[in-house]
């Protein structure tokens, strides 16, 4: 599994910004309001409790920080304890955290513990991802491209099925992507005559991954996968408009699945 590094979270804040800004010019609608129209509560100032894991490879430098800087953005009171793991636990429990918020190499969860909802980071990346790119002002049709068929964009994939776009989808594993065909009825690309799309949902942690035939014009890319799936020179040749952003925008859909 990819694991975030410190370089990926620099300046968290100017990239949420910059995301969001991105997000409101493709969709008309910023970060929270998609959040709330998918959710449906918004946040109350709820008390997120954020606690640094040591276990696997260890604390990730500004991880638990950007965390804290991505709930504050959003309109959530976050505080990092002072104590890492079990420890750290029951401190955020003790200072009166309502969501607790904390990962190690593989899985990333909020905890609600007013509520007992329980989030995980993939699936709520994917879906949150996949509603932005279903919400592509300049969309010419209903057709989406998935590219990445895994424990992220598999349920971006189900989501767009879920509401009625026509799914395309391409994974370097034909597991996988047979996986996509049977369960979600899945159209695969087919490469060697490959059709454009305005909208496309990227979920690697590959570079390269969008063949440059599959580009319309001005097509939207959105994509959480680290590194990006396009290069700048490809992003300029073909006005894509491209959403991506390495934490905040996973974490703040986590954070309105389990209100
Ligand atoms: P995963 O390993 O479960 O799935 C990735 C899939 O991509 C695999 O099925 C793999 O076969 C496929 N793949 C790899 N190279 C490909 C290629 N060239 N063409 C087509 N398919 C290819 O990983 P995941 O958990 O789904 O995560 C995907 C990416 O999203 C990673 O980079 C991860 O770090 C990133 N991520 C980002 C955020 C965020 O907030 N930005 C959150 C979670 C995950
Ligand atoms: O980045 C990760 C894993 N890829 C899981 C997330 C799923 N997208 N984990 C972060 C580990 C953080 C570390 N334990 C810390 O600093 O607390």
């Amino acid at each position: 599994m990819a694991l975030l590094i410190p370089d990926d979270l620099r300046n968290i804040n100017k990239q949420l910004q910059e995301a969001d800004v991105a997000v409101q010019k493709v969709t008309g609608l910023d970060i929270k309001s998609i959040c709330k129209a998918l959710y449906g509560t918004p946040p109350l100032s709820e008390k997120v409790g954020i606690v640094p894991v040591t276990s696997g490879n260890g604390i990730i430098g500004s991880f638990s920080a950007s965390l804290q800087a991505i709930t504050q953005y959003f309109g959530f009171e976050g505080f990092v304890t002072d104590m890492p793991d079990v420890s750290g636990y029951y401190e955020a429990v003790r200072n009166g955290a309502e969501i607790i918020l904390m990962a190690d190499d593989h899985t990333f969860l909020a905890h609600n513990l007013k509520n007992g909802k329980i989030a995980n980071n993939q699936p709520c990346t994917g879906i949150i991802y996949a509603e932005i790119a279903s919400r592509y002002l300049k969309a010419d049709s209903k057709d989406v491209l998935v590219v990445g068929l895994g424990k992220v964009g598999f349920p971006g994939a189900a989501h767009l099925v879920q509401k009625g776009y026509r799914v395309y989808g391409y994974d370097a594993d034909e597991v996988l992507l047979k996986r996509a065909i049977s369960n979600l009825g899945v159209i695969p690309l087919d490469l060697e005559n490959p059709k454009q799309f305005s909208i496309i949902f990227e979920a690697t942690p590959c570079a390269n991954t969008i063949p440059e035939t599959v580009l319309s014009e001005n097509c939207m890319l959105s994509t959480p996968g680290i590194p990006c799936a396009i290069s700048e020179e490809l992003r300029k040749k073909h006005n894509v408009q491209l959403i991506t952003e390495p934490l905040g925008i996973g974490t703040v859909s986590m954070l309105y699945s389990v209100l």
